[in-house]
């Protein structure tokens, strides 16, 4: 599967190393095109319109859009509500009371959250994630 991960960047960075764990483990067994979301030193020469249009492509790209949404983004909500535009299943994670959680994503039925406490917890949900869209996606081939 090929994964769009999102996590906070410009909304902060103090979950940083948790998306980088949160990539690593995907990778185990599926493909994440957003590597850079996890790198904890990011910087680079990349104007703001090339950023939007080469993450817009590949949402556009991806199987499925994984977020952390512990730490509030508004380029993290954008890019949800942008897969929910192209019917791209959408995974929330949250860590803790998901009543800090926007009503914007809590509240639309399109979204699958998933709250979490541990990373056991939050890895464990990632693999069955991962492999229902793998088998789903064997179905529909079939
Ligand atoms: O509003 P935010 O910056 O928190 O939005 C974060 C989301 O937007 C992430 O899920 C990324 O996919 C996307 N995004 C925002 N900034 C970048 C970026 N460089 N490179 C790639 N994707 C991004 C910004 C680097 C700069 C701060 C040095």
């Amino acid at each position: 599967m090929k994964v769009y991960f999102a996590g906070s960047i410009r909304g902060g960075r103090a979950d940083a190393a948790r998306y980088r764990r949160m990539i690593a483990h995907i990778r185990e067994t599926d493909t994440v095109l957003t590597e850079h979301v996890g790198d904890l030193s990011l910087e680079g020469p990349k104007t703001d319109d090339a950023i939007y249009r080469e993450d817009t492509a590949w949402i556009r790209e991806a199987d499925l859009v994984i977020a952390e949404c512990t730490c509030p983004s508004l380029g993290v909500g954008y890019e949800l509500a942008f897969a929910e535009a192209l019917g791209k299943p959408c995974h929330i994670f949250y860590r803790g009371d998901l009543s800090g959680l926007s009503a914007m994503l809590t509240g639309n039925p399109y979204f699958l959250v998933h709250g979490y406490e541990t990373e056991e917890e939050m890895q464990a949900t990632l693999d069955r994630i991962l492999r229902e869209a793998r088998n789903s996606e064997r179905r529909d081939r079939q």
